[in-house]
């Protein structure tokens, strides 16, 4: 979190965080698309630097953008901004997972219904809590909600059951489909009321 005096803005960093292919560019698609054009920035790819001294020029690419939500009313006595960030495509380094999660201030694991795909579901969840303990943060205590992609797909099941296996903290879990939309503003909603829930209240001071 940082605030922008200038702007008067409180910015909070959103990860969407979870296995390949579950829908993390498409919910942010479908995010960006529903932004009114004067409170968003461009959606864009960010290529990056692996922080790793053992592949040296290697990179990979996040997908990112930011808007901001003066229909959330105000943190720290300033309107909210939000960045939402996500890896993109083959993620090959378990270090651009790291540089992602620095600094972040809550999470959106995406999780995919489909049944074959929940080991892959809990390995991202293993390593989300890993890569956050290696950064000197819990999983407990983040803002954190699950969004369940691909529910209406044949072999699929409910996301419900797919939220809860996953053993993340206990965090709301939503049945989403970047497609059709339904269930992302919801998701959103809870996003940004555990951001503000984690802001204490007591605003801005001048020291
Ligand atoms: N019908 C349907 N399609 C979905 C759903 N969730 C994801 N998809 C589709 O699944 C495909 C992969 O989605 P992406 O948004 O590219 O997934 P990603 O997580 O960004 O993938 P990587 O960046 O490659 O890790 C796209 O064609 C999406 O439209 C869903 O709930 N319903
Ligand atoms: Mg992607």
């Amino acid at each position: 979190m940082f605030t922008d005096a200038f702007a008067d803005e409180t910015n909070f960093r959103v990860v969407f965080y979870g296995p390949a292919y579950v829908g993390k560019t498409a919910t942010l698609r479908y995010i960006h698309q529903h932004a009114p054009p004067d409170r968003k920035s461009k959606l864009s790819t960010v290529t990056i630097n692996i922080d790793d001294p053992s592949h040296p020029g290697e990179t990979e690419t996040t997908v990112w953008f930011d808007m901001s939500l003066p229909e959330y009313g105000e943190s720290n006595a300033r309107k909210i901004r939000i960045n939402l960030y996500a890896l993109h495509g083959p993620v090959n380094y378990e270090s651009s997972s790291r540089l992602l999660l620095k600094g972040v201030d809550a999470v959106v694991f995406l999780a995919d219904a489909q049944r074959a795909r929940q080991d892959a579901n809990r390995w991202w969840a293993m390593t989300l809590r890993e890569h956050l303990a290696e950064l000197g943060r819990e999983l407990a205590g983040l803002p954190l909600c699950v969004g369940v992609t691909k529910t209406s797909f044949e072999g699929s099941d409910p996301a419900l059951r797919v939220g809860n296996a996953l053993g993340l903290p206990a965090s709301p879990i939503f049945d989403i489909d970047p497609t059709t939309g339904r269930g992302i503003p919801e998701m959103l909603a809870a996003v940004v009321t555990a951001l503000k829930d984690g802001v204490a209240e007591g605003g801005v001071a001048e020291i």
